[in-house]
């Protein structure tokens, strides 16, 4: 970086151009540090992150995304470069935010799906701590979700040092229909739970609409015997149904349980989820992934809690508060069985 050659003529011109419009945006791009809620990264490690992580924009609308920048020391330059699906969103300018002050062009290439941008600043001392370093507006040009994925994030200490390599977090930008043209309904059903009479607690949840892009919208069952989950201002659109219940089998987005939304479809079909499931997650590769089947895992952390008493025990599969024979009896009869093979028969 700092062997780049300092900017011609031109861009110096066009330098102190942008440089006034930095000094407008840089006091109110200072406030939103202050308070931004990425401030407090793990200390020692140099991040750069897309914020907001998950982005939505209106069809045809633009949105500003930052990178904003934690935990720099003394640092004076940088070169980023972001990738995009170009298929649903066009790149439409770029504005400094106020980490960094006197900056100065050095590269910029804007190919479709593909943002780099290096810059220096002239004659100021290196700068420490959190920021944002850069603002990009994009345009939502078709429906969907792309990936803001930053592939470059270095930056230059002031003087003499090595280049700092950040720590990149990625995020999305959801391109959806504008959801005040469109028709809402209000949309119920009646989730329960095999071996409990008690119907509250079940987390549902329709993700994003297939054709729309809005949602996602969610919600917890209470415990009433008919329509216990309500959801509201649903637009009209499909939706794939999820259910997330400790220590029962769900049903999962790969399963595709389609919801169509409608003025003659507003009603989920009543459904039962069967429980027994003890072990009904696992972590694999630092996340938890859900398990959907009742097998000998599951008896034996029935066998391991067994006459255990208290409200964090995922032996106590029907929710008793004990471990007991009747947990026990809930897994055994439920053996062997998975989620595809249960909910095979419902549609919602
Ligand atoms: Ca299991
Ligand atoms: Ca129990």
């Amino acid at each position: 970086m700092n062997e780049i050659a300092l900017p011609g003529a031109l861009r110096i011109t066009r330098f102190l151009f942008k440089r006034s419009l930095v000094c407008v945006l840089s006091a109110a791009l200072c406030i939103l540090a202050l308070v931004h809620p990425l401030a407090a990264a793990a200390q020692g490690e140099t991040t750069l992150s897309v914020s907001p992580a998950e982005a939505s924009v209106i069809l045809t609308n633009t949105r500003t995304i930052s990178l904003y920048l934690a935990g720099g020391v003394n640092l004076n330059a940088f070169d980023v470069a972001v990738r995009y699906d170009p298929s649903l969103v066009d790149y439409e300018s770029y504005a400094f935010g106020g980490y960094f002050s006197n900056l100065a062009q050095v590269y910029l290439r804007d190919d479709p799906g593909y943002f780099r941008l290096a810059a220096t600043q002239l004659a100021t001392p290196g700068v420490s701590g959190d920021g944002v370093v850069l603002n990009l507006v994009f345009r939502g040009t078709s429906r969907g979700i792309s990936p803001i994925i930053i592939e470059m994030a270095d930056f230059a200490v002031y003087g003499d040092g090595p280049l700092v390599h950040a720590t990149a977090e990625h995020g999305t930008l959801r391109v959806h229909d504008n959801p005040a043209a469109l028709p809402k309904y209000t949309v119920s059903g009646l989730f329960s739970l095999q071996g409990r009479a008690d119907t509250s607690g079940i987390p549902v949840s329709l993700g994003y609409g297939q054709t729309h892009w809005l949602g996602p919208y969610a919600g917890v069952s209470v415990n009433l015997s008919s329509a216990n989950l309500t959801l509201t201002d649903v637009v009209e659109d499909s939706y794939t149904l999820t259910t997330a219940m400790p220590r029962c089998l769900n049903i999962s987005a790969e399963m595709g349980k389609i919801l169509a939304v409608s003025a003659s479809h507003n009603a989920i079909a009543p459904l039962t989820l069967r429980c027994g499931n003890a072990v009904w997650q696992e972590e694999a590769g630092g996340e938890w992934a859900a398990n959907n089947v009742i097998d000998v895992a599951d008896i034996s952390l029935i066998g391991l809690q067994y006459m255990q008493s208290g409200p964090d025990l995922d032996g106590d599969v029907n929710f008793s508060g004990r471990v007991d024979i009747f947990d026990l009896a809930l897994a055994a009869g439920n053996y062997d069985l998975t989620a595809e093979i249960v909910y095979a028969g419902w549609t919602p």
